[in-house]
């Protein structure tokens, strides 16, 4: 199944039975789907066959629901754990998840970075071949992940503030394909650790004063990149000194 993005409505109309079960069947194959990716994933790195690896387990149902909200002209600004929410927009495809987990240099099977970039950071086009800005208005916009925890909370202001800008100087309202008058979202996701960065409180605090269209979510996992789910339950001996 080639083409597996979220396709639940949310809706005020009342859906039919088959059509809310079909949108259910459809979730629930994206979350085991991602799952299924995120432990493969982490299989091919303990086996050496993939050098790094950082995976979304976890967070799978929240994150269908998070992409139901994303529309079209909207930003997502965030970090290597948001496989399903890619999957659920219909962006990411784990054929390209593994692809640059093994590095890939291929365009054509590693779009999001060509290999360059560790697995789980993901991008959209914004330029064309000819270096011109693409609709972006029509575009599910992905910023580029970034390796620095909390580097993406000054750029998600910073995109939020842009659409508040189009929104209100009058000399940009001619640029409608970058942004939709301004009624665009920024959705912006960080983990819990990462919020003592201070670029996390400063933006906080920035988006308040603002009043910019900023949504940020916080994934509350709290697993580190570098100790595997799997060895989570493993308990170390207390060394007496
Ligand atoms: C500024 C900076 N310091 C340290 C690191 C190393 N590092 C990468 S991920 C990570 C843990 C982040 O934890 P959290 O924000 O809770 O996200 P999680 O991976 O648990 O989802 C750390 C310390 C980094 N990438 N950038």
């Amino acid at each position: 199944m080639e083409n597996f993005e979220s396709v639940l409505p949310v809706t005020d109309e009342m859906l039919s039975f088959d059509k809310f079960k079909e949108g259910v069947l459809n979730d629930y194959y994206i979350v085991c789907l991602s799952r299924e990716t995120s432990l493969l994933g982490r299989k091919e790195v303990l086996t050496g066959k993939a050098k790094f690896g950082i995976f979304g387990d976890g967070k799978e149902v929240a994150q269908v629901a998070m992409a139901k909200f994303f529309k079209p002209g909207d930003w997502r600004s965030g970090y290597y754990r948001d496989q399903t929410f890619m999957y659920a927009i219909g962006v990411g495809k784990p054929k390209q998840y593994f692809a640059q987990l093994y590095a890939d240099p291929s365009l054509e099977r590693e779009p999001h970075s060509m290999g360059r970039q560790m697995n789980s950071h993901y991008t959209s086009r914004n330029i064309d071949a000819n270096g011109d800005f693409l609709d972006l208005v029509q575009i599910k916009n992905i910023a580029t992940d970034m390796a620095p925890t909390a580097g993406q909370m000054p750029r998600s202001l910073g995109l939020a503030f842009a659409s508040k800008k189009f929104r209100n100087v009058n000399e940009l309202k001619q640029f409608n394909s970058l942004s939709d008058n301004g009624n665009e979202v920024c959705f912006c996701t960080i983990g819990d650790a990462s919020t003592s960065e201070g670029h996390f409180w400063e933006t906080i605090n920035a988006a308040g004063v603002l009043q910019v269209p900023l949504v940020i979510f916080v994934w509350d996992d709290g697993y580190g990149i570098s100790v595997p789910r799997e060895y989570q339950t493993t308990k170390v001996p207390f060394q007496k000194r």
